[in-house]
């Protein structure tokens, strides 16, 4: 890894860059990994690089799906994989849920998937799905279309993150509910989705796994919680916040 001073500015968001760029050398992370990266560091800077209040709220009401989800499912691709195994590994083992690999770039016989996995299994996961996808997502003409039958197959609830957004709507469209992590609120994933959280999966999925933790113990606050979520709702506050945060810089830095 590159010297990175602790005391530089954006010392954390440098040190994700070089697990982007790791996970390049390493066959983990796609050519176009670092491409997606970006596109994400920008809205993150976008958004105050913190996860908002709303989409605090967001993140309660996707761990009660997660937990109310018959047969929930958390899909990774090489960017997931690079920047957050620990995290990944916490999260399916608090709902509990199994991790399947979907990937963008490869065949469903490349061998990067074996590489995702072999990280994955480094941080304690067990029986990574997406090895040898059997089945196809209907109407869905990318590589992301290969899947699992023990997993995204049969499942009700997929869990996706930093991917583009076509595959989405296939699962929505094939009857599946789409959680999504999509910094971009403008994506087709986030818009698609049954519930978007628009932060940074760095920071997203502890708090997902938290709330996992404190919601297991109340079915009622879950039902409640997954009642009254309404997705309008949820896209409406979240650009109230961005505006808000726009126009309050904008007034903080005229000249
Ligand atoms: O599946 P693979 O491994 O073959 O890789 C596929 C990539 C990631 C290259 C592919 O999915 C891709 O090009 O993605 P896109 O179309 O650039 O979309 C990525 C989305 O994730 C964008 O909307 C970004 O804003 C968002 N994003 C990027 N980094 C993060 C993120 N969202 C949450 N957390 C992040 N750290």
């Amino acid at each position: 890894m590159s010297f990175i001073p602790n005391d530089h500015p954006r010392a954390e968001s440098l040190r994700l860059r070089e697990q982007i760029l790791e996970g390049v050398a390493s066959g983990i992370v796609a050519a176009s990994g670092p491409i997606a990266h970006g596109r994400g560091e920008a809205f993150d800077y976008l958004l105050g690089e913190r996860t908002l209040e709303c989409v605090a709220q967001d993140i309660q009401v996707a761990a009660a799906m997660l937990l109310e989800a018959a047969k929930p499912v958390i899909s990774v691709n090489g960017n997931v994989a690079a920047l957050a195994p620990k995290e990944v590994v916490d999260l399916s083992k608090a709902i509990p849920a199994p991790i399947e690999i979907n990937i963008f770039y490869g065949s469903k016989l490349d061998d990067r998937r074996k590489r995702i996995a072999e990280v994955l299994e480094r941080h304690g996961a067990e029986n990574v799905l997406g090895l040898e996808p059997d089945a196809i997502v209907p109407a869905l003409s990318s590589n992301r279309a290969h899947v699992d039958s023990r997993g995204i197959a049969t499942s009700d609830l997929v869990l996706v993150m930093l991917e583009d957004g076509d595959r989405c709507q296939a699962l929505r469209r094939w009857n599946k509910q789409v959680l999504s992590i999509d910094l971009n609120p403008f994506s087709r994933s986030a818009t698609s989705s049954t519930l978007n959280i628009c932060d940074n999966l760095i920071r997203a999925l502890p708090l997902l796994s938290e709330q996992i933790l404190e919601l297991k113990t109340s079915k009622h606050a879950v039902l409640n919680l997954i009642k009254s979520f309404d997705v309008n709702d949820s896209h409406t506050k979240l650009m109230q916040a961005i505006m808000l945060r726009l126009s309050t810089f904008a007034r903080n830095n005229q000249s």
